[in-house]
């Protein structure tokens, strides 16, 4: 049911508990620490950034430096379950009858898959996970890649789901009108359509997942990680963070972000071996036509490589955005086409922020940019012109197997200016030495 409707239902009906609670979390908007890291850019709406995702308050790993933990695994201690499921179980009942708090550890084998509409609260989430120890093998599948879900979340909020393997399903995690929903270090894999997805769904997570294997269902879509929707109205999704997941082998984008969506965080994603029926990699799109031209997206640290595309046109690029936003600390490499597209599909004229990239053997070249679009751009490794450097290999230390890590010596080393890019794509900060360096590395040595 389209949430517009849900709402006209519900105020006739005065089911005041039973509208989602996406519209309450929109007004605490505050960013995490570090998202205004260039200033946060307002929308020209005037909505805020990216709003605090609460990663600190719940009981597994503490997300602050992005990394995931070893082999998928989370920091929980079996004691922290407060039920302990055997495979085979009915997820269904045992998701809808948990309370705030509860821990539900899966131990290894087999499920089907589970729609759950339940919710915790911000200190006290629901957790449906592994058992400590047994990440990834929790399996949970419908035996065929055109029917049926893994994880179906409808009107909830607060939830955590972790550390299980979705495979051979229609779609793997979706969400749908709910919020603060993290999803994190499962493994999805032989889905057929998006693997992953949030629709009108604010302020979730898809954190250190592995995706692989996504539109095996024939003629269908199947983008890795889907935030948004295509479909008119327009899905205003907002304040999600899709960090530290590895996707690879689907045929629509690696990770898209829809039209309308906004102030969502891109980070650390490794995006790779795709051919694709769309854009990019990373896809930022619009189906907007008029204001606001500015996502307020940030698309930082991802690295990007051997996509392709199936059709004629010039898609197969590392990234392709189309709205307003900033683009950073992301190396792109060795794709059929531009290692970053900029284009203006529906005339916003957005203001496109390029800083610190790498682009390296593209084959249509670094930076492709259409439509009469004037992006800033500067301190990047690839596009030529000023305040920029055409990439060479002596420049990196290793760039046939992906080491761009800048040599000593090398011509891009403090030849920067201060765009706001406080650290490199690895944490280091900026500047080292007398200068910021080019691209997505600052070389901390002579
Ligand atoms: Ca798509
Ligand atoms: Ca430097």
């Amino acid at each position: 049911m389209p949430r517009s409707l849900t709402l006209v239902l519900c105020v006739l009906a005065a089911c005041s508990e039973e509208v989602p609670r996406r519209d309450a979390a929109r007004a605490d908007g505050t960013g995490p620490a570090d998202a205004a890291l260039l200033d946060g850019d307002a929308r020209s709406n005037g909505d805020t950034g990216p709003a605090e995702l609460g990663l600190d308050q719940l009981p597994a790993v503490d997300l602050a430096d992005g990394a995931p933990p070893p082999d998928g695994g989370v920091v929980l201690d079996a004691a922290s379950c407060t039920k302990i499921v055997q495979p085979g179980a009915a997820l269904d009942t045992v998701a809808n009858a948990a309370s705030p708090g509860d821990v539900i550890c899966l131990h290894a084998g087999t499920y089907a898959g589970f729609t759950m509409s339940n919710s915790g609260t911000a200190s006290a989430p629901i957790v449906i996970r592994a058992y400590p120890g047994e990440e990834l093998q929790a399996k949970l599948t419908n035996n065929s890649s055109t029917s049926g879900y893994g994880v179906r979340v409808n009107s909830s909020a607060y939830l955590v789901i972790e550390g299980l393997w979705i495979d051979k399903v229609n779609q793997g995690i979706y969400v749908k009108e709910s919020d603060h929903i993290q999803v994190r270090y499962n493994k999805v894999t032989e889905v057929g359509q998006e693997c992953l997805r949030f629709k009108l769904s604010d302020f979730g997570a898809f954190v250190g997942n592995t995706v692989k294997g996504c539109g095996r269902k024939t003629g269908a879509n199947g983008e890795g990680i889907y935030v948004g929707s295509g479909e008119s109205p327009g899905d205003d999704t907002h304040g999600a963070l899709v960090s530290g997941n590895d996707v690879s082998d689907t045929t629509h984008e690696g990770i898209e972000l829809k039209g309308f969506t906004h102030d969502c965080i891109v980070e650390g994603n490794r995006v790779h071996d795709l051919s694709v029926h769309d854009g990019g990699g990373i896809h930022v799109t619009t189906t907007e036509t008029t204001a606001p031209n500015e996502s307020g997206h940030i698309v930082r640290g991802n690295v990007v490589y051997n996509i392709t595309t199936v059709t004629s046109y010039a898609d197969g690029n590392g990234i392709n955005f189309q709205r307003g936003g900033q683009l950073y600390n992301n190396v792109l490499y060795g794709n059929q086409h531009y290692g970053l597209r900029v284009d203006d599909k529906r005339g916003l004229k957005g203001t496109v922020k390029v800083y610190h990239n790498t682009m390296y053997q593209n084959a249509s070249g670094a930076l492709g940019v259409y439509d009469g679009l004037s992006p800033d751009v500067r301190n990047n490794l690839g596009p030529t012109g000023a305040d920029n450097l055409a990439a060479a290999a002596q420049m990196f230390v290793k760039p046939a197997s992906g080491d761009f890590h800048l040599v000593s010596g090398a011509a891009p080393i403090d030849k920067g200016s201060d765009v706001g890019v406080a650290t490199d794509i690895e944490g280091v900060s900026r500047p080292q030495g007398a200068g910021y360096d080019y691209g997505a590395h600052e070389r901390p040595g002579p």
